[in-house]
Parts: C-alpha cells; structure tokens; sequence
C-alpha cells in the first residue's frame, strides 16, 4: 500500500462516522451534548498533551544546572497538582452542567421497551406507574423491534427486562442505558433531526446478543400519531388462506396477531409486521421472501434464536404464511 492511500485512510474512516449508527452525526439532543464534551476533551487532551511532550523533550536536553532544585519542586508543584486540579474540576463543571438537560421531564409519548432473548418489545403509551410490574405489564399498544419517535419533543421510554442485562443504545440519539430485569430504567430523548437510526443491544447478553437490533424512525408527531393508531387496530386480511395455515401451525402459540384467536406473547407482536423496515430484531430486510426464509431457517438466519426453525413445514405452506404476514401493515 503506498503512501498516498496511506493518507486516504482517515478520511475512509471519518466518512464511516456520519451513518444511521454514529456518534459522530447526532440526531438528539443528549448525542449532541455528549459529542460536544467529546471535542472539548479532546481537543484539551491533544494541547496538554503536546505541551507535556514539549517539556519533557526541553527536560532531556536542557543543562541540568539550567533550574534550580527549588524552581523544579515549583514546577512539579505547579504543574503536576495545581494545573490538573484546576482543569479536572473545569471538566467536571462543564459535564454536570450537561446533565439537567437530560433529566428534563418528558412532553412527549411514554413508550416501554423490553429487552428480550433476542429481540425488542415496544409498548406505545405505556402506563405511567413506577415498579416493574405496572411499567412493562403489556399495556397499552404492542409493537417490536422498531421504535416510532416525534421529533423535537421528549418521548419518555421505560427500559426493562424480564431475565438477562441488555443494553438500549441508539448512538446518534442518545447514550446507552441498561435493561435490568428487576427494574425500569427511565430514558428521556429528544430526537432532533428525521430520520431512521439504528439501534443495538451494547452488552452481551447471549448467543444471539449480536444480532439484537433495532430500529428507530424519527418522525412528525401527525406520523407518529398515525402510527400508533394504525399499531392499535387489530390485523386485517383475516381471510386469507395464510391465516388458517398460521393457525394450524401453531405459530399463535408464542406470537400474538391481534384480531384473531393467536394470542401468544412469547414472541413479538406479528399484527402489523410488514410496516417494519426490517424482520428478526434488524438482521433482515421486510419482505415476503425473508419472512419464509425466517420461518424455514430461524437457527440458520439467526443462531441461537428463540423460535424453533418451522422447516418441516411444507414450502407451500410457509410461503403461504409468509405471503399473509408480509402484507400485515
Ligand atoms: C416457541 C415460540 C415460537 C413459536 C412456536 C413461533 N415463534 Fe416466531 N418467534 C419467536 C421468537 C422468540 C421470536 C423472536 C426471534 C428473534 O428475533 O430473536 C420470533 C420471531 C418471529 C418473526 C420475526 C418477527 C419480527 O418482529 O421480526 C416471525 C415473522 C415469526 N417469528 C413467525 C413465526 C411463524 C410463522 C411461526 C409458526 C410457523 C412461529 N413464528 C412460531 C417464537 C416463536
Ligand atoms: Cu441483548
């Protein structure tokens, strides 16, 4: 590799900083504060750094007879507790001085977000009652793996979990928070830019940890409403033959479709599946096509998923079935 792509190397990689997962291209207010007190450090940290170097370079070549003792025990005392007593608590007033702003109260929607093995459940106005129990108790409208925000107002999302640590991280809209069973952790955010963002899980919580994503669509608050009217209605195409293989299949066991006798609550809310942008918690994109393949091959699309794979299905029947969910707007 020559010099020159050498040189091309940082710009490759600053131009992977401004994607849907990036901390470097804040869509939220808490993003945008925190990047900022990132350049602030930075840029703090090269100038001190740069000046640390300078001395200690000056200090290897400068006759030693140059300072006195006492001017050295000066500049140590100086330098090495004066100077960073002073910038470290500069720094930690200008970081607590972020913080209100977060801790602000909502305006906005209160949506729950459950951590599951492997996948994420919404709750659209959600319950505003403290304790596990109330907060991610099911109520209010069910939705998975894709997260619907109004911008520019402060959507309240109740974390939780019911067996293992996850963690929600949205990078371009705000840091992570834990989901622990046990417990709901409260997240105010306020997207301030549209857009759709990824979202991942950022702790280890299990074979399929990486594969643990999800998305979320920054909207107007008249979209946003829209969407959750339309999550709220129950299924439609109750007719269709896709239904009645679905049904037989067993499949209502583990995953609920609202409006019909599946009333499963293992797996995700499958009643407006096809409004999704992406099917298994992010690792496929919507279609018909992917949603047999998911069904068919649920280990092999998705190792150490939680749905057994339906491969003894006859193909006619799964495409049925994927032909009835891959149109449940
Ligand atoms: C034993 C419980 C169980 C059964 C039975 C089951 N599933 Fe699932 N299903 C799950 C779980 C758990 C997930 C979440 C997987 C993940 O993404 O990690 C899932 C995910 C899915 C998804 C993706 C949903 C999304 O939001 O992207 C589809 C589609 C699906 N299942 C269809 C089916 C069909 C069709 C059947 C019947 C042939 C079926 N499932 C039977 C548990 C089950
Ligand atoms: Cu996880």
């Amino acid at each position: 590799m020559g010099r020159r792509a050498a040189g091309l190397l940082p710009l490759v990689l600053l131009a992977a900083c401004q994607g849907p997962q990036s901390t470097f291209a804040p869509a939220g207010l808490e993003a945008e504060r925190v990047l900022g007190l990132f350049w602030v450090m930075l840029a703090g940290a090269v100038a001190i750094w740069l000046f640390v170097m300078a001395v200690s370079i000056y200090a290897t070549r400068a006759n030693s007879t140059t300072f006195s003792d006492k001017a050295g025990n000066r500049f140590i005392l100086w330098g090495g507790v004066a100077f960073p007593v002073v910038v470290l608590t500069a720094l930690l007033v200008f970081g607590l001085r972020l913080m209100p702003d977060f801790r602000a109260p909502a305006d906005g929607p209160r949506i729950a977000v459950s951590g599951e093995r492997f996948w994420w459940r919404v709750h659209y106005n959600a319950p505003d009652t403290p304790g596990v129990a109330k907060a991610l108790s099911g109520e209010g409208v069910p939705s998975a793996n894709e997260i619907w925000l109004p911008v520019n107002r402060r959507s309240e999302l109740l974390l939780g979990s019911p067996d293992v640590i996850h963690s929600f991280w949205v990078p371009n809209i705000a840091g992570k928070t834990d989901t622990i069973p046990g417990r709901v952790n409260r997240l105010v955010v306020e997207p301030t830019r549209l857009g759709t963002f990824n979202g991942i899980c950022a702790e280890f919580c299990g074979t399929a940890h990486a594969q643990m994503l999800f998305r979320v669509r920054v909207v107007t608050q008249e979209e946003f409403d829209a969407r959750v009217a339309a999550e709220a209605a129950p299924a439609t195409l109750l007719d269709h033959p896709g239904r009645l293989v679905f049904e037989r299949s067993g499949c209502g066991a583990c995953h609920a479709v609202r409006g019909t006798q599946s009333t499963g609550e293992v797996g995700p809310d499958l009643t407006h599946l096809a409004a999704r942008l992406t099917l298994g918690a992010g690792i496929l994109e919507m279609n018909p096509d992917n949603i047999a393949r998911f069904v068919a091959l649920t280990e092999h699309e998705k190792p150490g998923v939680e749905m057994p794979a339906f491969s003894m299905l006859p193909p006619e029947d799964i495409r049925q079935i994927a032909d009835w969910l891959g149109n449940l707007r």
